[in-house]
């Protein structure tokens, strides 16, 4: 197997490519995919400052590495969810690659600011976890960046995961969720503005570049992930591209490019769905809100202070 570039011993295939790369070659892939990604969406300006959600993963800790690689001034934040093990690792690894590289990490802790974690606020609601907890990150994400004056806030989505979404999206024809699906989001409404620069790489090529730059990450998978369906619909996305390489990156951007707008907010609905509600203010901390109160104060309302419940030991990925 040689590198398509210098010829010489290649260390990762790529069939949807139909290229293999030496290692050097493969990190030029890399930073090449994402610069292309914040060109081609507009995500980020020069000289503009960037928040990156840091879970402790592959994909977030790759992307704060890469966006250091290409010249952009990036801290973390890493949110405490509480739990268990799961979160203790994910936290030393982040706090780790931020040291070691003298990088600034904001961390937010759900249990002692908001008297709450992700497997109680679960059990009080009695919602999958992933709902409590993906809540409560944006909504902290939304506020540390807002907070911070950051121009942007940037999240480790790959093309696996934005896949995967949309196809599920797909399956129930969410438009409302399809007409926000895409690589950009602008700031508006009380929102900053969402990037995600990963997505031209897949998950199996974000590990290969972490393990090229000896990025130590948290290689468990959440506790909480049971019930999650995204991991089916990447296993079943996962078996077509097997067969037929590219299946997924011409999914996803042939959406984008040729069928996101005609989901765009004021676009007719299928079904007649109503337009979106126009937001207000939660008269708590002043974030977009439906009600009186948005969602993130309305949960720490209901789990704030209840009996924290034990987790689950981690899952070792397949
Ligand atoms: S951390 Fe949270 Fe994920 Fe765990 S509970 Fe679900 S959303 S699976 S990225
Ligand atoms: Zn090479
Ligand atoms: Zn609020």
């Amino acid at each position: 197997m040689k590198c398509r570039v210098c010829r010489g011993p290649a260390v990762i295939d790529l069939p949807r490519h139909n290229a293999n790369f030496c290692a050097d070659h493969f990190l030029r892939y890399c930073h090449n995919q994402v610069e292309r990604a914040i060109h081609d969406h507009a995500m980020l300006a020069p000289g503009e400052r960037v928040l990156v959600a840091v879970s402790g993963g592959k994909d977030s800790l790759a992307l704060w590495d890469l966006l250091g690689a290409l010249g952009w001034e990036a801290d973390g934040l890493y949110v405490g969810l509480g739990i268990g093990d799961y979160s203790d690792v994910s936290g030393e690894h982040a706090r780790r690659f931020a040291a070691d590289r003298s990088l600034r990490l904001i961390e937010v802790d759900l249990r002692s600011s908001y008297d709450f974690d992700v497997p109680t606020a679960a059990a009080v609601t009695r919602r999958v976890p992933c709902s409590a907890c993906g809540l409560s990150k944006r909504h902290l994400f939304d506020k540390a960046a807002l907070d911070g004056g950051y121009d942007a806030m940037a999240t480790g989505h790959n093309l696996d995961d934005e896949a995967a979404v949309l196809y599920g999206n797909v399956l129930r024809w969410q438009t409302a969720y399809l007409g926000r699906q895409r690589p950009v989001l602008p700031a508006g409404n009380g929102f900053p503005r969402k990037v995600k620069p990963l997505v031209r790489l897949t998950e199996r090529e974000t590990a290969a570049y972490c393990v090229l730059r000896g990025i130590d990450y948290q290689v468990e998978e959440c506790p909480m992930a049971a019930g999650n369906r995204h991991l089916g619909y990447k296993e079943v996305l996962n078996e077509m591209e097997r067969r037929s390489p590219g299946t997924k990156s011409s999914f996803y951007f042939g959406f984008v490019d040729r069928a996101v707008d005609r989901f765009a907010d004021g676009a007719p609905q299928p079904g007649g769905e109503p337009a979106p509600a126009v937001l207000g203010r939660c008269t708590r901390c002043g974030a977009p809100a439906e009600s009186e109160l948005c969602a993130f104060c309305r949960l720490v309302e209901r789990a704030g202070g209840a009996e924290p419940v034990p987790v689950a030991p981690p899952r070792r990925r397949s």
